[in-house]
């Protein structure tokens, strides 16, 4: 069955790679899946068709036959759950994988995406660099809780898994801020995933919509 996923028209952050619909690309990539994407507006995203797929009008969606997902934790443990690679086969360590994935979307990632909410919506209120202050502690704990935890290990726990796929892209949310560069470990961590040849092909992939986007623009070439 064609797996169909759904990702931005005209992705914001100019193909580098941090919209949602690269941990969906990468987990495809890593179990080797083919797939298709969807590309949609802004307009068609606020749109019935694409609402009864994804109620919050937000991109990645995830369709195979009669299935249709969204939220990415959601879609990469089902690409995990289905397919060899990015789950242990021993139960228990099954279980702490999913753990770090659900670790990634619900620990970590509220307190990275509220440094950028905070710097689109409130960016010139005049109290947001105090703001700011208290939202780069919330982050530093939690960095430093993580790089605790990860130490010397090569992936969080074990082998890599569909945990790391996603605490990776998560941070990766903070690349090149001086929030990062106080944990090494961290930045090696990440440096690991971006090397997988599977974040390679999915990383190109989706780079190559912006550039396809920006010819069709006369922007480049
Ligand atoms: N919890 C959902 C999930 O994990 O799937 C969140 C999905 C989500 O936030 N999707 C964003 C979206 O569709 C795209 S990824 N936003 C449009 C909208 O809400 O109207 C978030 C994102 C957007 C842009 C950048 N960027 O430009 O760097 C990075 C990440």
């Amino acid at each position: 069955m064609t797996i169909t996923i759904t990702a931005f028209e005209r992705s914001p952050d100019r193909g580098r790679g941090l919209a949602r619909d690269m941990r969906v690309r990468w987990a495809l990539e890593e179990v080797g899946q083919p797939y298709e994407v969807r590309l949609v507006s802004f307009k068609a995203m606020r749109e019935p068709a694409h609402l009864a797929l994804q109620p919050f009008g937000q991109i990645p969606t995830y369709e195979e036959g009669d299935l249709a997902l969204f939220e990415s934790g959601a879609i990469v443990l089902h690409i995990a759950e289905h397919h060899p690679g990015l789950l242990p086969d021993d139960a228990n360590a099954r279980a702490r994988a999913i753990a770090w994935l659900f670790a990634a979307v619900s620990t970590m990632e509220p307190v990275i995406v509220d440094r950028e909410t905070a710097r689109f919506q409130e960016g010139k209120e005049s109290w947001y660099e105090e703001r700011q202050t208290y939202v780069h502690g919330r982050i530093r704990k939690r960095l430093g809780e993580l790089s605790a935890r990860l130490g010397t290990a090569e992936w969080l726990d074990g082998n890599f898994s569909a945990g790391d796929l996603q605490m990776i892209s998560v941070l990766l949310r903070l690349e090149g801020s001086p929030l990062l560069e106080e944990y090494p470990n961290l930045c090696a961590y990440i440096a690991r995933g971006q090397a997988r040849p599977a974040y390679k092909r999915a990383f190109e992939a989706q780079k190559a919509v912006f550039l396809a986007v920006s010819a069709g623009e006369g922007k480049f070439g």
